[in-house]
């Protein structure tokens, strides 16, 4: 089944490597069939590119901006995505366009700008959540409370593998801004 925690060695009864077939190899030894858990690569990257999407936009810095590969962080100069200052609620959302156990979240923090602004601690109370449809992604990764410090990498592990295509970040405070976001995760 889908987001099934997997043993980590030798394992299992039959119905359990039936159900999770394509995580587990066969090796037959003499006579002997046994059954080990398949080494899956965590894949980094998964974000980079792909279509995302944000509650709203402050001028032209869209949610793309935050997986462009530009992993600078003048906001000015490099451009990173902003949801409007109207928005108390703001969330971004990146589509995988696949289906992956989600291991790590990696944020990467707005740093000093070219008007030597730091506002680096507007990076808090973040929650990462996953889901299979672009309107259900409930399904918690982790938790940031911050504040964020400048260019800092913000690490949010997902320690239940959460399974989906979709990875969303949402604070309860204004101004989201995000200078990349890096996925990793395992393919399903
Ligand atoms: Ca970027």
């Amino acid at each position: 089944m889908p987001g099934t925690n997997i043993p980590t060695d030798v394992c299992c009864t039959l119905k359990y490597v039936q159900t999770n077939l394509k995580h587990f190899k066969e090796i037959t030894i003499g006579s002997t069939i046994q059954y080990k858990v398949k080494t899956l690569p965590v894949l980094s990257d998964i974000a980079m590119g792909k279509p995302a999407a944000q509650s709203s936009i402050f001028l032209n810095y869209s949610a793309e901006l935050a997986v462009d590969g530009n992993r600078g962080t003048d906001i000015y100069q490099d451009l990173c995505s902003h949801t409007d200052t109207a928005d108390t609620n703001p969330w971004w959302r990146v589509d995988l366009q696949a289906v992956y156990s989600i291991k790590t979240v990696r944020i990467i923090n707005r740093g000093i700008d070219k008007f030597k602004t730091d506002l680096s601690d507007r990076l808090r109370d973040v929650t990462v959540t996953v889901g299979l449809t672009d309107i259900d992604i409930g399904t918690t990764c982790g938790f940031f409370a911050g504040p964020g410090t400048l260019s800092q990498l913000v690490v949010i592990d997902c320690p239940t593998l959460p399974f989906g295509r979709y990875v969303k970040i949402s604070m309860t405070t204004e101004y989201l801004s995000l200078c990349e976001v890096d996925v990793f995760g395992v393919k399903e």
